[in-house]
């Protein structure tokens, strides 16, 4: 019940919101109002307005909801006799205030009877027999009470006082000086005690006068008189007002009353030793002069410290009679005198200097210290460093190359301090670049002259090109144009003599190169029998002997085969060691070899002045004969092969400086012979070149010079003998004897044979017993020599020129030997081509020579009669 009440209830309301809210929304519509333009004339229709649409256009002319009313206003003034005129803004527009007696609208009535207004200023109104009549108010007058009473009118403010009229009254104001309702009473302005310090007060009309005591002044004599205005303190001094009085306050060293007195500082005596005292303000100066003291007070005896005892720059204090230097770091000793040594322990590496940086004059001339010297910052060091280095302990390389000094495309490489540039060889337009930084051009070589090869090095000298020729082993000269090469033919030697040195220096010097294909051969000797120093090859090796005074002293070697037929140099000096040295591409290790000097006596020096090479004079000189005796003596066979660029003690020997008479054998050139080239050897026989010859190493069965003999049955040749016993048997070839000594069976041979079964040819060409390039045929138990066409002789020891060194020697002697060997070789095959034929058929090598092994071996049938081949 109450639910569904609660539910119409509810049903009602909103149907009340929503009927609002139509009307709301009706109304609102002004545009539609507005247009509909409802307001009447004088009005606007305004579209803002929610309630009033229409506005009076002008509301102080037209009032009123259809702004029909018309308000009129004071500005026709509608009030009559002399009414004033208010303008209200309701209907109709104005109202009168009627002056007394008169009221209406538009005061256009005559009062005549007590109405409200017919009294003024709460006058009463009374009816009289004449009319009404006002009993007015105190203070007012007139007719209708409208007239204010002056009460000012009889003057009753006095002493020149201003009255003021007021309604039934009137007040005055005094001028100064006077009081009272009238102003009618003097003031006595002493009564305050306005005068003070003890003045006296007189009174006046509207004032007083204060009569001061002396020393004040002003209106109340309040103020005093200043005495120090006069500024009676002098020197400074400041002055301090006091009642009629004033006190000076002086300034230090002043006194009196005006302190106008100088105080004398002097007079306690302040300056000792006779100093003369000089008295100033507040102040004394002591003048010391010729008392021999200084100070301010002349207490110093200028005797210790006048003398400037401190150095370097230490400050000097008096300490009673004596006085105490004060020295800077870096400064010690009692006088400051020792200059403390911070390089001492030597802090520098090498690349830089150290320097103390107590050593002034070394200011602004190294960059590593400042431009000026200061005693302050002279303890300690710097480190100077060398040119190319930096860091403060010179410690860094600098890299010179970073700058590219060098230029035309030279390479740069940067030492320790410096650099070097490479310069680039010869450019495709022939030019050479040089100098220090590859900058020149060097045009010496353009035309250079030099010989066999000689590599050109241009320089510049005075301004001109020049050059140099770098001559190849084998030459020298300025010009590479000077041959050193010296050929050794066999049994040769060279004699050179050479002045005594000084002893003490390098007491000599030998460099030489040598081409050989002997395994042992004597390359040099220097000296005498019992003194001297011997180069030899031994089994290939170089080596060096030295014996002094007959007695062995140093031998040294290098163990590197030269005997190859290949250029090797050797060097060898003297000095406080003696060194040996193969300097040589194909040496790689230990080619070089020491000992300490045996030589220390002048004696032995004379022995050096005699240099062989190649060998000894063995019997073989002009005018050997004494010589033969002092240099008879063991040494390795003579050297065949070439020599070149021989130097003693630094003088190069070369053909053209060989005196005649001083050599053997000995030719300019080197003959150097390439004997193999033509395959001399038969029968597959290795060629093996002996340098002035050849020899061939023949298989079997062949043999001969040029292995073109066969070997046939040689064995057969000459008979042999066989023994034996139950125990063995024996066979003894080459017509050897057999022997039974105490059982042992053993062959006894022919001459020329050896062997256990003297089966053994003796090669009698063995020790090369032909001389002069003879060359060596071996026989049965002897040799024979095929000279040369100059010699002659067994041993082709004669010598048919006697010319020794002579080119056309070495012409002609090449010639002969080779036609000789031609010639011989000629005859040689003839012969073997005769007795060929004479076996023809009946022999075939291979199987002859199995035969007569097995004959040999077993057969007891005696051998056929022996074959002579040559
Ligand atoms: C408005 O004034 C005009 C003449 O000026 C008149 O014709 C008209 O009737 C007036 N309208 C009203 C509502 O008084
Ligand atoms: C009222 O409406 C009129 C006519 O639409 C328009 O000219 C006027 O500017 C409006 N007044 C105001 C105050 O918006
Ligand atoms: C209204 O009318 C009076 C009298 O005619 C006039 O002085 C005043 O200027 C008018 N005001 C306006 C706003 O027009
Ligand atoms: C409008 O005002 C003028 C004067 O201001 C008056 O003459 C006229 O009669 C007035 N019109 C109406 C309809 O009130
Ligand atoms: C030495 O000392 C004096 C002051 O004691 C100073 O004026 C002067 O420059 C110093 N000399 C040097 C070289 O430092
Ligand atoms: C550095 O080398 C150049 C040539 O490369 C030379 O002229 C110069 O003297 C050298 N300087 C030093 C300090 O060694
Ligand atoms: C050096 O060479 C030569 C020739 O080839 C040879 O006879 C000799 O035995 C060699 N020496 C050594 C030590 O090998
Ligand atoms: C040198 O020594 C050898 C043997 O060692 C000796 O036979 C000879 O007589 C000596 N000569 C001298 C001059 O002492
Ligand atoms: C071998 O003996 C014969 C005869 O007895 C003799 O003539 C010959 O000389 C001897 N040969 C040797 C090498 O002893
Ligand atoms: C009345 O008119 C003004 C101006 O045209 C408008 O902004 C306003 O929304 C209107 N009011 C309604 C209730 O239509
Ligand atoms: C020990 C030995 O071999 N003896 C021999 C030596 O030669 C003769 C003949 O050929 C033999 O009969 C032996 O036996």
């Amino acid at each position: 019940m109450a639910l569904s009440r609660i539910n119409s209830l509810l049903i009602i309301y909103l149907n009340l919101l929503l009927l609002l809210h139509v009307k709301k929304s009706f109304c609102i519509g002004n545009d539609t109002v507005c247009l509909s333009n409802p307001c009447p004339n004088n009005s606007t229709c305004d579209n803002i307005s929610k309630d009033n649409t229409c506005h009076c256009s002008n509301t102080t002319e037209n009032v009123g909801e259809s702004c029909d009313i018309k308000l009129v206003s004071c500005s026709s003034k509608p009030c009559k006799r002399n009414g004033f005129c208010f303008d209200l803004d309701e209907e109709p527009g104005f109202f009168c205030r009627c002056p007394p007696g008169y009221g209406g609208k538009t005061c256009e009535i005559t009062l005549t009877s007590c109405v409200s207004g017919f009294c003024r200023h709460g006058g009463i109104c009374h009816h009289g027999t004449s009319g009404p009549f006002c009993d007015c108010a105190d203070g007012f007058i007139g007719k209708h009470c409208e007239t204010d009473f002056n009460e000012c009118g009889s003057n009753p403010c006095r002493n020149g006082a201003v009255c003021q009229d007021g309604i039934n009254g009137y007040s005055c104001y005094c001028v100064p000086g006077f009081q009272g309702r009238y102003c009618e009473r003097e003031v006595d302005e002493c009564a305050s005690e306005p005068c003070q310090n003890g003045a006296k007060c007189r009174n006046k009309v509207g004032g007083y006068i204060c009569d001061c005591l002396p020393e004040f002044f002003g209106a109340n004599c309040e103020m005093e008189i200043d005495d120090c205005l006069s500024q009676p303190c002098l020197n400074g001094g400041t002055c301090q007002d006091s009642v009629g009085r004033y006190f000076c306050g002086c300034a230090f060293g002043f006194r009196g009353e005006h302190c106008e007195i100088n105080i004398d500082e002097c007079y306690s005596r302040p300056c000792l030793n006779k100093g003369r005292c000089i008295d100033g303000i507040y102040s004394y100066h002591c003048n010391c002069d010729g008392t021999g003291f200084t100070g301010k007070q002349c207490e110093i005896s200028m005797s210790v410290c006048s003398s400037q005892p401190c150095h370097n720059n230490g400050t000097c204090e008096v300490f009673d009679d004596r006085y105490i230097c004060h020295c800077w770091p870096g400064f010690t000793g009692s006088r400051c005198e020792i200059d403390i040594n911070e390089c001492s322990s030597n802090p520098c590496p090498s690349t830089g200097e150290c320097v103390e940086l107590s050593w002034a004059s070394q200011y602004g001339r190294i960059s590593e210290l400042p431009s000026e010297f200061s005693y302050l910052h002279a303890t300690g060091y710097v480190c100077h460093c060398q040119p190319g280095y930096t860091g403060i302990r010179c410690e860094d390389d600098i890299d010179e190359c970073s700058s590219s000094p060098c230029k035309n495309g030279a390479t740069c490489e940067n030492f320790p301090g410096n650099y070097t540039c490479h310069c680039p060889p010869q450019d495709f337009q022939g030019i050479v670049y040089g100098g220090v930084d590859c900058r020149e051009i060097f045009l010496g070589c353009t035309r250079n002259k030099c010989q066999n090869n000689a590599i050109c090095i241009p320089y510049i000298q005075n301004g001109q090109h020049e050059y140099n020729c770098l001559c190849p082993p084998g030459y020298s000269g300025l010009l590479c144009d000077v041959i050193t090469t010296l050929s050794f033919e066999g049994n040769s030697f060279l004699w050179i003599t050479s002045a005594p040195g000084p002893i003490k220096d390098s007491l000599f010097n030998i460099a030489l190169s040598f081409q050989t294909v002997q395994s042992s051969a004597l390359l040099l000797l220097r000296g005498d029998k019992d003194s001297y120093v011997k180069l030899e090859l031994w089994n290939g090796y170089v080596h060096l002997s030295v014996q002094v005074n007959n007695q062995s002293k140093v031998l040294l070697h290098i163990s590197h085969n030269t005997s190859d037929g290949e250029w090797h140099s050797v060097e060898v000096t003297l000095a406080e060691a003696v060194t040996l040295t193969l300097r040589d591409n194909s040496c790689v290790e230990k080619c070089v070899n020491k000992a300490p000097s045996p030589i220390d006596s002048d004696q032995v020096m004379i022995a050096f002045q005699n240099t062989f090479l190649g060998g000894l004079p063995v019997g073989k000189t002009n005018d050997g004969a004494a010589l033969l005796n002092i240099y008879n003596m063991h040494s390795a066979p003579s050297f065949v092969g070439c020599l070149q660029d021989i130097e003693i003690d630094s003088n190069l020997i070369t053909p053209e400086n060989i005196s005649a008479g001083s050599s053997f054998n000995v030719k300019a050139g080197c003959n150097k012979k390439y004997w193999c080239e033509n395959h001399p050897c038969q029968n597959r026989g290795r060629c093996v070149n002996l340098w002035l010859s050849y020899e061939c190493d023949c298989y079997r069965p062949y043999e001969g010079v040029n292995c073109l003999r066969g070997k046939l049955c040689r064995q057969a040749r000459l008979p042999m003998t066989v023994c034996g016993n139950e125990r063995r048997n024996l066979t003894c070839y080459n017509h050897s004897n057999c022997t039974e000594l105490q059982g042992d069976l053993k062959c006894v041979c022919r001459p020329g044979f050896t062997g256990e079964w003297c089966e053994k040819d003796i090669n009698e060409c063995e020790s090369t017993p032909c001389l002069n390039g003879g060359m060596c045929q071996n026989l049965l138990n002897t040799f024979h020599c095929n000279c040369d066409g100059n010699f002659a002789g067994d041993r082709c020891e004669l010598d048919l020129t006697d010319n020794l060194i002579s080119d056309i020697f070495t012409a002609i002697g090449s010639i002969t030997l080779a036609v000789l060997l031609i010639l011989f070789l000629a005859v040689f095959a003839s012969f073997i081509a005769s007795n060929k034929r004479a076996n023809q058929g009946t022999y075939s090598p291979s199987r002859q020579e199995k035969e007569g092994s097995r004959v040999e071996m077993w057969n007891m049938v005696q051998p056929p009669p022996m074959e002579r081949l040559i």
